[in-house]
């Protein structure tokens, strides 16, 4: 394969936004537009394509762990593209060797169905707007013109029943978006069609009850809201000796950190390769091979047909047009920032360029990395961070997905939720309202609620006729830590209470008890403020000065656990929400929490199938698995666009270093 030049920082940012041209540089780089064509072609020649075929995916197969640490520049680059190829009601799954010209697998795919393609939000719509019980429902509603009728069709996730055997089905709800910029509001409501996706056939339509389509004005665009708030002038970023990162294809260097970037179409943002080296001379020293969102889950808590099985697995059943968007330059990220594109592929497999996925941008914190006041010797340094920021869509939702690297050896990641909530419209316009009639004497409105008898009981009123329906957002991040190479152990260091002597002044203080965990059930565990532990990976072969085993410590940010009860499908579909961390010996195979293929899925794929084996974490290449979660109980601020409300984590070095790394600090 050609290479070229590796594009310089200087003209990224004369360019502002661009591609790197270095496709071929490094093995974790993403499949470039010609080499998804190469892989199109090739799948062409061998016979597997026709007119009717469509993908699910189509994305770079990553080289061997090995192979990767192994690679040095200069050195021949594997290249393999990784399809799931769609012939009718068949799945195959192929790897296509782009280096060799060839497929080199090609299995069907079994006892899984594929994530949603982009044509199938559209699938069985028109049948559904001819059957007799919808146009009834329609017609309940006040609706018989179907002009500006929007209408979709949604993976309604499973339940066990009988109708959802060996069926590929999907759930149809209209909305009718007329004279709305922000038309998540206008929903024709509890009208709900199931149908059978492959057939087309209308299996049968649900009306969980009428309620008008709201008029509340929920639009927040800029013409709508004409008076922006009056802050003075712009604020200015001014850089006169140039930035502080270099970018050179998709690697980033900055200060002591080195690592690359992939843009994802599944999950997002692939960090690899991520090394912190401690003088310009010293070695680079692993911190982390890979690290990444695994999956995203959103289940709603209303009982309504047209609402419990809104269980999305956002990236794994979603994300056939690529998690990711644009991100909005100047508001999104800060104007200085320099920009990435991403290659998605179409139901067609055919790459197409979304401009500007994610932005890297170095920011002054405006807050001390360290310091300590004396009259004698008063010191302080100023801290910097270097940001790399996605920001993916689904649906109504945004997240921006940051990865923050800081001076002293400490990693952040989070999540911020942002955009529109799902909302439901109401028969009764607002929270006023009386305590049902029917009730027991001296019933409370707790009571009503229990009982489900309020309009509110599922969700909070945000506008007239409008109800944000209670749910959770639970984020999955696979984080493939190499503390110092990829033997490793994780020790969970338990603080407990203490009492001392008969006679002692104090009663009681707190110790630090090791727990190294031997296998992966050892280290399935929670937060939980009144046993805590800190959780660390340490190295296996590595101490520092004073003789600790090196290791970082992953540092759980604000968080929620499940409150499903265990033969909740809502819960046995997404398993992994069932501990805050998992610990798994390193296997290329076991990618997304929820498993491969997660839509439509039966309980227990990925974390807890893997894990049933209870495999060694000592000593071996480990990977860790936090869940991130969030219960939204929906407020009037929330809409109707929701400020960012962040969550995550921190990976922060525990004897990683003899001393603060950031002692040198300018
Ligand atoms: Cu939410």
């Amino acid at each position: 394969m050609m290479r070229t030049p590796a594009l310089r920082l200087s003209l990224v940012l004369l360019l502002v936004a661009a591609v790197p041209s270095a496709a071929d540089d490094h093995p974790l780089d993403p499949l470039s537009y010609q080499e998804i064509w190469r892989a199109l072609e090739i799948l062409h020649e061998a016979g597997h394509l026709d007119a009717d075929t469509t993908f699910s995916q189509l994305t770079l197969r990553e080289p061997a762990k090995d192979a990767v640490r192994a690679w040095r520049e200069g050195d021949a680059v594997p290249r393999a593209a990784y399809a799931l190829v769609r012939k009718g009601k068949e799945s195959f799954e192929t790897t296509v060797d782009l280096v060799a010209g060839e497929v080199a697998s090609w299995e069907q795919l079994t006892g899984a169905q594929p994530n949603w393609s982009l044509p199938e939000f559209g699938a069985a719509v028109d049948k559904v707007l001819e059957h007799p019980d919808f146009i009834a429902g329609l017609e309940k509603r006040g609706i018989t013109d179907y002009t500006f009728l929007d209408c979709s069709t949604i993976p309604p996730g499973y339940f066990g029943t009988e109708e959802e055997q060996g069926r590929r089905l999907g759930h149809v709800r209209c909305s009718e978006p007329r004279e709305a910029r922000n038309s998540w509001a206008r929903q024709v409501e509890g009208l709900t069609a199931l149908v059978d996706v492959d057939s087309g056939e209308v299996l049968k339509v649900v009306d969980d009850g009428v309620a008008p389509v709201p008029a509340a004005d929920a639009d927040f665009d800029r013409t709508t809201l004409e008076n922006p708030r009056d802050i003075p002038g712009p604020f200015k970023v001014d850089r006169p000796e140039g930035v502080g990162f270099d970018l050179d294809g998709y690697q980033v260097s900055w200060q002591n950190w080195s690592f690359h970037l992939r843009p994802d179409q599944r999950t997002g943002l692939v960090v690899s390769l991520v090394n912190y080296r401690e003088s310009p001379e010293a070695e680079p020293r692993s911190v982390m091979y890979q690290g990444h969102l695994s999956e995203i889950y959103v289940p709603y808590m209303d009982p309504a047909f047209a609402w419990y099985a809104r269980n999305f697995i956002d990236a794994g059943e979603f994300s056939a047009g690529g998690l990711v968007g644009p991100l909005l330059p100047g508001r999104d990220c800060p104007d200085h920032a320099v920009y990435l594109d991403s290659t998605h592929t179409n139901a067609k497999g055919r790459p197409g360029t979304v401009p500007g996925t994610t932005c890297i941008y170095e920011r002054e914190t405006g807050d001390p990395s360290w310091r300590h006041y004396t009259e004698e010797q008063p010191d302080s340094r100023a801290s910097r961070d270097l940001v790399i920021r996605s920001g993916a869509v689904v649906g109504n939702y945004d997240y921006l997905l940051d990865w923050i690297f800081r001076q002293d050896g400490s990693i952040e990641a989070r999540v911020g939720a942002t955009g529109i909530l799902e909302v439901k419209a109401t028969s009764t316009p607002s929270a006023i309202q009386p305590v049902p009639a029917a009730g027991p004497i001296g019933a409370t409105a707790a009571d009503a609620v229990r009982a489900g008898t309020r309009a509110d009981a599922h969700g909070r009123f945000l506008d007239q006729n409008v109800l944000g329906v209670n749910h959770d957002h639970y984020f999955s991040y696979r984080l493939d830590l190499d503390v110092d190479g990829t033997g490793n152990r994780f020790v969970a260091d338990r603080l407990v209470t203490r009492e001392l002597p008969e006679g002692h002044p104090r009663r009681s203080l707190w110790v630090q008890e090791s727990h190294p965990a031997q296998t992966e059930k050892d280290a399935q565990l929670d937060i939980d403020l009144e046993r805590p532990a800190l959780w660390r990976i340490l190295s296996s072969s590595r101490t520092n000065g004073v003789g600790y085993p090196t290791s970082y410590q992953l540092m759980p940010g604000r968080n929620a656990r499940h409150l499903f009860t265990d033969d909740d499908y809502s819960l046995r579909r997404a398993g992994f929400i069932e501990n805050h961390l998992w610990v798994t010996p390193y296997d290329p195979d076991e990618r997304y929490a929820a498993g491969d293929h997660p839509t439509l899925s039966e309980p227990g794929m990925g974390l807890p199938a893997w894990t049933k084996a209870d495999r060694s974490i000592s000593d071996e290449d480990v990977v860790l698995w936090h869940t991130v979660g969030m219960h939204h109980l929906p407020r009037a601020e929330d809409w109707p666009v929701m400020p960012v409300m962040w969550h995550g984590f921190e990976l922060r070095p525990f004897d990683f270093f003899d001393r603060n790394p950031a002692l040198d600090l300018p």
